[in-house]
């Protein structure tokens, strides 16, 4: 081991809190094997020798959106080819395709110009209605500081609107990377880092649960993504209310960012282990096989990974930006790939619960 990591494994086996240089440190490092035992020594401190997955559906409900992030290829203007908004019916009858053993519904689209916050309550409450005993995860920060605004509602009653029709927590999305320098940049239509915060915040205080995310490998620096991770840190330090921590892998295909190159393998792992030795107080790193690949998931169940996610069964964010994984796993697949890389395959609800 480099005696640049010496400092940092001495804190990881103290169990002490690592700082903002501590995270540059291990960005800068071109140890990645002694970082990754570092996670996993944290890893299995928190887990053992546990491995989740979940068997979920993702809906995308409408690919409409005002936002139009410079880094999304999935969003389009109202009318533009390829625009598409789902009835509440059309959400119905898709969930009903595929359903038989889901546990999840997770729901994220785009911001619509049009559809009142009305559309989103039926939608809610028919599914719920249909499928009761499937827990709803949706809509992300970006979507519900939205939903607030079109409803002329406080973020707070906005949440216990959505909750009484069904809402039963929140995705991680739309936190991209929280510095305003890169927000002006790749998403300058977009609530700023604090307003995300808020609405965790917020949706915590009620005693909803909640994911966090990063969009890396664009044009954020080492000291911004070390940055998001301790706002992130802080925020549960106040609240405990989020259960895992996503970082997204940025795919540049048929987005204006489309010069940038797709990220590395070496990041993807990276990133994983520095965010499960940062992030000391998150019960769980999630590696998103869509976004990641299957097989570079399953060599982070032994960087920090203790979360390789769902069956998902369509997805379309990725896809439309040149992601080139299936849409799909089996549970059996997931389990072979959890079993083969010496982990317990657990299959749980959206909130940990064991449904084994
Ligand atoms: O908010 C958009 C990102 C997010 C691209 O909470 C892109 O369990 C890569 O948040 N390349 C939506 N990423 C997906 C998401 C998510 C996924 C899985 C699980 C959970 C969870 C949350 O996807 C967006 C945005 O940050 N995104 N475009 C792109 N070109
Ligand atoms: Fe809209 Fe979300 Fe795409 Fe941004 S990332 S354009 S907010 S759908």
């Amino acid at each position: 081991m480099n005696n640049t990591l010496k400092k940092i494994e001495e804190k990881v086996n103290n169990n002490q809190r690592l700082s903002l240089e501590d995270g540059v440190t291990l960005f800068n490092s071109p140890d990645l094997l002694t970082i990754g035992c570092l996670a996993n020594i944290v890893r299995e401190r928190k887990n053992g020798d546990k491995a989740y997955f979940i068997s979920n559906r993702h809906i995308n409900h409408t690919n409409i959106c005002v936002n139009r992030c410079r880094f999304c290829a999935f969003s389009k203007d109202s009318g533009e080819d390829g625009a598409y908004t789902m009835s509440v019916e059309d959400v119905l009858s898709s969930a009903g395709e595929y359903s038989r053993g889901v546990s999840e519904f997770h729901i994220v689209g785009g911001l619509h110009p049009d559809l009142p916050f009305q559309y989103y309550l039926d939608m809610l409450n028919s599914l719920k209605n249909k499928y009761p005993h499937i827990h709803i995860q949706g809509f992300t920060a970006v979507e519900i500081e939205y939903l607030a605004r079109i409803a002329s509602l406080s973020i707070k009653d906005t949440l216990l609107k959505l909750r009484d029709a069904g809402l039963g927590s929140i995705p991680g999305g739309g936190a991209e990377v929280f510095a305003e320098r890169v927000r002006k940049k790749i998403c300058p239509e977009k609530i700023s880092g604090e307003e995300w915060l808020n609405v965790h915040k917020t949706a915590h205080q009620i005693g909803m649960r909640s994911n966090a995310t990063m969009l890396y490998g664009h044009i954020e620096t080492v000291e911004e993504r070390v940055d998001h991770l301790i706002k992130l840190r802080e925020l549960q330090d106040e609240t405990g209310g989020f259960m895992s921590f996503i970082p997204l892998a940025f795919h540049p295909k048929n987005t204006e960012l489309d010069s940038i190159s797709k990220t590395t393998g070496n990041l993807d792992l990276r990133i994983l282990a520095i965010a499960r030795l940062m992030l000391d107080n998150f019960p769980h790193i999630k590696a998103f096989w869509i976004m990641v690949g299957p097989k570079l998931a399953q060599i982070s169940l032994s960087f920090g990974v203790d979360d390789i996610d769902g069956t998902v069964v369509e997805e379309k964010i990725t896809h439309s930006a040149g992601a080139e994984t299936e849409q799909s796993l089996t549970k059996n697949e997931l389990v072979r790939m959890i079993k083969e890389a010496g982990r317990i395959p657990i299959e749980r609800d959206t909130l940990y619960n064991n449904l084994n």
